[in-house]
């Protein structure tokens, strides 16, 4: 039962339950997990102090609630929250940089080994009794040996990346707006070429307006027949219809996907390509690190209230000066 002693968060949409029972600890809390502010009453939306939420709040949800202070993102990727909208309200945002690092780097590199050795395929191989009813799984096109990765979004967890793909022996180069003074790996200055010189083309660059649809026909072209594609950033920032045409034509050869543009459907003709591996966005999706990004929301908005620095502001919020309460 809500008390009035603790400030109202409001969570928006589907939510970590761990991380919900965190927030509960802490905070009264109205999970809307509809999604329809229809369903506050009057008292309730001007009660709200703080949202917390995983993936899309409408402008118009923050606009409806006139006692908003901070929004806490679950999830690096915070996309989804107009920040800049939030900011001019006077309103921080937070998301969970970090915690999830090490997790994102361990499924993406995961997913380049499973869609460069088919081992997809070869499980279901193995699984349905098809190794001792005809054999051998086929020897596979492609292997890591030899081969360039080139890293779209050379950040917190591209480096993690790169870093355990260097100990697999094979190169790395990246392509950031702006190149990194502290590593050696090449500088690509323009996506295209990037994926020019790459085999495997891995995106793991923020979404949002600059990086929209960015992979686009023109760079899947510059990746070439023998390319792989490996996305664990955003869906957004794939021409998903020119990848789909790509993948079926053999303009690139295959292509991991852990996110998609309209998640989570996605598109039959992407589904029946056998050379794809598709993953329902779980690159964080353990446990532990869930728990990790769900008590990093509740500690931001721990801080706030107590009028204390917020551990986690996106550059929005520090550049509009909204970095604590006080
Ligand atoms: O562009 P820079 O120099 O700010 O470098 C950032 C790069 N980046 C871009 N690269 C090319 N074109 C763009 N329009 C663009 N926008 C950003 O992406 C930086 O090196 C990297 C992002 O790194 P962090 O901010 O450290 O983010 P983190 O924690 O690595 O997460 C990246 C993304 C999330 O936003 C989710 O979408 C996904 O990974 O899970």
């Amino acid at each position: 039962m809500p008390t009035s002693t603790q400030p109202l968060v409001l969570v928006y949409g589907p939510y970590n339950a761990d991380g919900l029972a965190e927030l509960g600890r802490r905070f009264d809390v109205r999970h809307l997990a509809s999604r329809d502010p229809g369903e506050l009453s009057e008292a309730e939306r001007g009660e709200v102090r703080a949202v917390a939420v995983a993936g899309h709040l409408p402008n118009a949800v923050m606009d409806a609630l006139p006692a908003l202070e901070i929004v806490g993102h679950f999830g690096v990727g915070y996309d989804g929250v107009d920040a800049r909208h939030a900011a001019e309200r006077g309103i921080a945002v937070t998301n969970t940089p970090d915690v999830l690092t090490e997790e994102v780097a361990d499924t993406a590199v995961a997913l380049v080994l499973m869609t460069v050795r088919e081992l997809h395929h070869a499980e279901a191989h193995a699984r349905s009794g098809e190794w001792e009813r005809k054999g051998a799984y086929p020897l596979t096109r492609f292997s890591l040996r030899g081969k360039t990765v080139g890293i779209m979004g050379l950040g917190r967890i591209g480096l993690a990346i790169a870093r355990r793909l260097e100990s697999f022996g094979v190169a790395i180069r990246y392509h950031n707006r702006s190149e990194r003074t502290d590593v050696a790996y090449p500088y690509d200055p323009s996506l295209e070429a990037l994926a020019q010189s790459s085999d495997i083309l891995l995106n793991v660059a923020p979404g949002g307006a600059s990086t929209d649809k960015a992979i686009d026909a023109g760079v899947l072209r510059a990746l070439g027949p023998d390319g792989i594609l490996i996305n664990v950033g955003r869906g957004s920032t794939v021409d998903e219809p020119a990848l789909i045409d790509a993948l079926e034509q053999g303009t690139i050869a295959a292509a991991g996907l852990d996110v998609f543009a309209d998640e989570p459907r996605i598109p039959e003709r992407l589904r029946n390509l056998r050379n794809t591996v598709l993953l329902p966005h779980v690159a964080s999706a353990s446990r532990d690190t869930r728990i990790l990004m769900g008590n990093l929301v509740a500690d931001n908005l721990s801080r706030w209230f107590a009028g204390e620095a917020l551990e986690t502001p996106v550059p929005e919020s520090q550049d509009a000066g909204l970095t604590s309460r006080a």
